[in-house]
């Protein structure tokens, strides 16, 4: 048999390989803004909320489904006032039909307090993270008595977590969550595995394998590179039949030496190569499907 045929033979009628299966379309998120960039070293950062709302647009047009949202005060400082989180949930609904993920990460100085009021602002998802990490030269706080009150909320909100993941310890976490608290509202798990932190796991495709492989069985998940490391992660996600976040909160530099200009370049690139992949981007009423997020009516 030549190796031509042998391949023929094997794709034909071959049982599924073993894993967890490949999505036939890819979920992109887009993550615009965070709370650690400065407007003034990085002036293309949607910071108010005209210029979230002109982001949502692009983005939406060039193929995001979910938008994860941080919000900045008057003076583009990261905020969680709950006032300007309820505007900037409304006008969001108003332009797009994205699927509304606020943060509940906030910025590393927000209180507990603070974050667990996030889901005062109803939106129809919110971001969970699932431990303790250090972040650079600061830690990003989640501790267990906060992890478990926050996830019963979400519950009795209506609002449909996506379980963030910086490293594996989180992934353990995650399955002592669940098996206390059974299912988040909507009935799926969805994760997101953020890599390379200062502090987390790192952004390599060994990194991705080994997360993969530990998250709970039916989960689905994407995954984003912070910095230099979004690229190996997009393209090992892809492969490995994730899906993508992509963003200006993770990513400033579009290529060595060229800042991104826009959030919408990196969601272009992203739906580009999920193109390639034969996993074209997810509309967001397929993305609600695959969440477990109601439909606006
Ligand atoms: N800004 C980080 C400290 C989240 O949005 O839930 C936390 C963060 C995670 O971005
Ligand atoms: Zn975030």
């Amino acid at each position: 048999m030549t190796s031509n045929s042998s391949v023929a033979a094997r794709s034909a009628g071959a049982p599924e390989p073993p894993g967890r299966p490949v999505a036939a379309a890819t979920l992109i998120t887009v993550a615009p803004t965070g709370a650690e960039s400065d407007k003034a070293a990085v002036p293309a950062l949607p910071v108010t909320l005209d210029e979230l709302v002109a982001t949502a647009v692009e983005c939406r047009a060039a193929g995001a489904a979910v938008i994860h949202v941080h919000i900045r005060d008057g003076d583009a400082r990261p905020t969680l006032d709950l006032g300007r989180l309820k505007d900037t949930v409304r006008a969001l609904r108003e332009s797009t039909d994205l699927i509304v993920q606020l943060s509940t990460g906030g910025a590393v100085t927000d209180s507990f307090e603070d974050r667990l009021a996030v889901l005062d602002a109803a939106p129809d998802a919110c971001s969970l993270t699932c431990g303790t990490v250090n972040f650079g030269d600061d830690v990003f706080a989640n501790p267990w008595p906060f992890i478990r009150e926050l996830y019963a909320r979400t519950k009795s909100a209506g609002v449909v977590p996506e379980f963030e993941l910086f490293d594996l310890g989180q992934v353990a976490t995650l399955h002592r969550l669940l098996s206390e608290q059974g299912l988040p509202h909507g009935g799926h798990v969805h994760c997101d595995l953020v890599m390379g932190v200062p502090g987390g796991m790192p952004g390599t495709v060994a990194a991705l394998t080994a997360a993969v492989a530990a998250l709970p069985a039916g989960a689905t998940w994407s995954a984003t590179g912070i910095g230099r490391t979004a690229l190996p992660v997009m393209l090992g996600a892809l492969g490995a039949g994730g899906h993508l976040r992509v963003g200006m909160e993770d990513t400033t530099s579009f290529a060595r030496g060229r800042p991104v200009t826009g959030n919408a370049e990196l969601v272009e690139r992203a739906a580009a190569l999920a193109g390639l992949a034969q996993r074209p981007p997810m509309l967001p009423d397929q993305a609600r499907a695959l969440l477990g997020v109601s439909s606006r009516s």
